[in-house]
């Protein structure tokens, strides 16, 4: 299943023939190109019933990807108008100075086969065409040498195989010309043998279970894949395979994402924390699992830490990250980098070049996309602001020196140090003043043509380019940098006052050219991420506008935009998304504190209520327990995300409500993504036995090269995609059951990628399940991160008492409400710097309007008269936003 990588060619050595084997010089090379059209197997559309079958995969290029060809370093190849290009360079000696090349390519021997292609040479050159062992010795086949000029000719050459070969290799040996030229390659066809092997997934136990494990006051639950129709006996073992619980399964019938017949049982009733539990039904085992209330901290943890290992513009230290994922800084200008300090555009679209350096890398591409940028920044900052927001929410564990980022220690929580790599670099893009568009945000920028695999960012040659300014990406920057004006205040005014302005002046661009899209079909080199309704991406701006600033101009935005209580068009049932974002403004107006009136407010939470509830619905309706329910049964690109971003509708329902069925579809969208699913995958790297770890990545590609690593350990992989829309995915997963086409194969870009949108609601979900277990536990139970100093002058009659609240915790505190209560008749009169109210002997104090946050490690004061009589005692207590506060005397 692992494609042979040229670079596992050793030294030359004859072949049958006496010919010398290529020498291969470069990588792998294997694009994503992402346009809507499906990418047909070469030849699939003419697959007349007696055509023997076809052995190349993608040999018309029709779709635009390169995939699976592969070229030698001095020749990159791109598809140019449906063909496949490249720039061969001259004066090279041998043929095999210069290849194109195809692996994997099954024969049988005494089998007959038909080569077919045409192609295009733009001086007369003469090559040599291989079929042949992929490696030592690197016996042919087929070895004919093929005259080609300026005008397509159709070449067709047979052959009769002599020996079996698994994964031949066919080998265009386009070098030797002394002058430099243009080769095009089209319809390239090997028919003949047998129908390729059909793959079979390996699913394992047929008794799936979240591989992670389970919370103890949660739900368990699990499914069970069988013929059988009538209920089972499933049996909870501990690690020492003793059985600690047993039931009986639900039969469901036949799930129709699968086409597996199963059934579904629940092991919630018991709670005793452990490792190594398994269920065992019949004679079949369940992957192991654990049980305690900490079981998704290091998910939380890790899932944000991909973020640094993404990071463009900076070297990546093996000391933070790991070593085997440290790194030279990528794309600041030094060769054979050409990017991205000093960024020209396309031609045409502007004359001034921009510092666009640092940012996250998208993707498995090293592409930077203000429209995915902007979502993924806003749901990372998310996770950080319901930790302010929500009851129960620790921020701790997101805090200063908690995460794996290298400004560790520096006063501000970890979570927003990675926010901002990516804030600065959305800002970047933004058009100065002065230009045209001044304002707006560039649509995107990266190479010109599709890099191969394995390629370390630092050695990547390609020119890179801005590329036209959109709407959707300036109302991301706006939306993102209004956020960040809000959750930076605390720590760095200066840093907030410059995401406001971007921010204001990004909005005023938008709303001054409001139907600038991005050209679906720039997709060369890059992904186009071309919507051509902003809608949406207005709603959320203006949402976060008006949080951050209050302003009636943003209200009046939001109230008037035909989104607003429409909760079908903001939460689409499939989820929202990078293209459909409106959700983000409504998850924040209905959570963050903000200006919104009752009635207002009302329907913004109705409308999150009730999208949770349709998700809820699908959760409890589905037989493998997700929330993701799309139309037709319709798995997106990405559809992992989808389930991850549903879950996180359900996760702020739950922070709104306290209902429990919101909770428990969050914890099952969890299960699914953690091996409870119809391929018994767990589809993060790293977690769980069975785990996705080879998503497609330039920089992580071991699978293509063992010297380079794995993804990190929290890399999620983008999940089932029944589109097929990349090679490998047509020639593996034809056929496949909607939840089930996927392949953890590194050349399966749309169903196997990583991205920075599709991590940061992993992140946000980890975070919310590690507070229901662990995160609140790391409050101390009940213990808050503060230390109050108490200090009051008695006199006869009177008092007159200053309070020191400290937060000594390591995230922002915000709002904040201090509550004690007087041991004796205290009576409060007049106070300063705090709002207090006195209930009996109960006493509240609550911010006044400029000290409504408390940074870690900062005190704010306050202080009150009041009058008593006889013996007082100064109170010893305090709460603060009800967690005990240490007390300093
Ligand atoms: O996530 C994107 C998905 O919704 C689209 O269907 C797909 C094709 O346009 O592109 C995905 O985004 C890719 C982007 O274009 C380039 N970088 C990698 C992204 C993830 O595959």
């Amino acid at each position: 299943m692992i494609p042979h990588s040229p670079r596992s060619h050793r030294p030359r050595s004859p072949g049958r023939t006496g010919r010398f084997r290529p020498r291969v010089l470069g990588t792998l090379a294997v694009a994503g190109l992402f346009g809507a059209a499906l990418v047909a197997p070469a030849g699939a559309a003419s697959n007349a019933v007696d055509d023997p079958p076809e052995q190349i995969v993608n040999g018309d290029f029709s779709g635009g990807s390169t995939a699976p060809w592969w070229w030698t370093a001095n020749n990159p190849a791109a598809v140019l108008d449906g063909r496949l290009c490249a720039d061969i360079p001259g004066g090279t000696t041998n043929p095999w100075d210069a290849i194109i090349g195809q692996n994997d390519l099954p024969l049988i021997a005494g089998e007959s086969y038909t080569l077919g292609y045409t192609a295009t040479a733009s001086v007369p050159v003469t090559i040599t065409t291989n079929v042949q062992m992929a490696t030592e010795p690197y016996t042919t086949e087929l070895s004919e040498h093929d005259q080609l000029g300026d005008t397509a000719v159709p070449i067709t050459h047979t052959f009769t195989a002599q020996a079996d070969n698994d994964a031949a290799q066919l080998s265009f040996q386009v070098g030797g010309s002394s002058a430099p030229y243009t080769l095009c390659l089209d319809d390239v066809s090997l028919r003949g043998g047998a129908a390729p092997p059909v793959y079979t997934p390996d699913t394992g136990s047929p008794v799936r279970v979240d591989q992670v494990g389970y919370l103890p006051h949660g739900p368990k639950d699990g499914t069970f894949v069988t013929d059988a129709t009538d209920a089972q006996t499933w049996t909870l073992k501990n690690a020492a395979g003793t059985a600690v619980a047993t039931g009986a399964t639900e039969p469901g019938g036949v799930d129709p994402t699968s086409g597996q017949n199963v059934q579904t049982f629940d092991f919630s009733g018991y709670t005793t924390a452990g490792d190594g539990y398994t269920v065992a039904i019949g004679d079949e085992t369940s992957e192991p699992f654990a049980i305690a209330d900490d079981v998704y901290s290091a998910l939380r943890t890790d899932s944000l830490a991909y973020y640094y290992d993404q990071r463009s513009g900076i070297a990546i230290d093996g000391a933070i990250a790991g070593a085997a994922y440290a790194r030279p800084a990528g794309h600041l200008n030094v060769a054979p980098n050409t990017g991205d300090n000093d960024v020209p555009c396309q031609p045409g679209v502007c004359d001034y070049t921009l510092d666009a350096a640092g940012g996250w890398y998208d993707a498995g591409d090293q592409g930077k996309y203000v429209v995915n940028g902007g979502i993924a920044v806003s749901e990372l900052m998310n996770t950080y602001e319901r930790t302010l927001t929500a009851k129960g929410a620790n921020g701790a564990a997101l805090g200063d020196g908690r995460l794996k980022v290298p400004e560790t220690g520096n006063g501000v929580p970890d979570i927003l140090d990675e926010a901002r790599w990516e804030l600065n670099f959305l800002m970047e893009m933004q058009v100065p003043d002065g230009r045209p568009l001044a304002g707006m945000a560039h649509h995107k920028l990266h190479d010109q043509a599709w890099t191969g695999l394995p390629q370390a960012p630092d050695q990547d040659s390609q020119p890179r380019r801005l590329h036209p300014p959109s709407t959707a990406a300036t109302l991301n920057l706006a939306a993102a940098g209004a956020q960040c004006a809000r959750l930076f205040r605390p720590y760095d005014a200066a840093f907030a006052d410059r995401c406001l302005a971007a921010s204001q002046k990004a909005w005023t661009a938008a709303k001054a050219h409001p139907a600038v899209y991005a050209d679906p079909d720039d997709a060369i080199g890059g992904g186009a991420y071309s919507d051509d309704n902003v809608t949406d991406e207005f709603y959320w701006a203006a949402s976060e506008l008006f949080i951050t600033t209050g302003d009636d101009t943003y209200r009046q935005a939001v109230l008037t935009s035909p989104l607003h209580g429409d909760t079908a068009a903001v939460f689409p049932p499939d989820g929202f998304s990078w293209g459909s974002t409106a959700a983000l403004g409504a998850l924040d107006l209905a959570t963050v504190p903000n200006k919104l009136t009752g009635d207002q407010l009302t329907t913004v939470r109705a409308m999150v209520t009730g999208a949770a509830d349709g998700y809820a619905a699908d959760s409890q309706n589905a037989l493998y327990g997700l929330p993701y329910s799309p139309s037709g049964n319709h798995y997106v690109w990405g559809s992992n995300s989808q389930v991850l971003n549903n879950a996180v509708v359900l996760g702020i329902a739950n922070d709104l409500t306290g209902e429990t069925k919101y909770r428990d579809a969050v914890l099952h969208a969890l299960d699914y993504i953690l091996g409870r699913n119809p391929l018994n995958q767990s589809y993060v790297t790293g977690f769980g036995e069975r785990n996705s770890h080879n998503q497609h990545s330039r920089i992580w590609a071991h699978q293509l090269d063992a010297a380079l690593p794995n993804p990190p350990a929290g890399t999620l992989a983008g999940g089932p995609d029944n589109q097929l829309e990349d090679p490998t995915a047509q020639k593996k997963l034809t056929g496949c059951a909607p939840a089930m086409c996927y392949i953890d194969d590194i050349q399966s870009y749309s169903t196997n990628e990583s991205a920075i949108n599709w991590n940061a609601p992993l992140a946000w979900v980890a975070s919310y399940v590690d507070d229901l277990g662990s995160g609140a536990g790391d409050n101390g139970g009940g213990k808050a991160a503060c230390q109050v100093t108490y200090t009051s002058y008695r006199w006869s009659g009177g008092f007159t008492t200053q309070v020191a609240l400290k937060n000594t915790g390591t995230a922002a505190v915000t709002p904040w409400e201090l509550t004690w209560s007087f041991a004796d008749n205290q009576k409060v009169t007049d106070r300063w710097q705090a709002e207090i109210t006195q209930s009996g002997q109960n006493v509240s104090a609550k911010p006044v309007s400029w000290n409504g946050v408390i940074p870690p490690g900062a005190t704010v004061g306050f202080g009150f008269n009041g009058t008593s009589s006889g013996q007082v005692s100064d109170p010893k207590a305090f709460t603060l936003n009800g967690g005990t506060c240490d007390t300093a005397r």
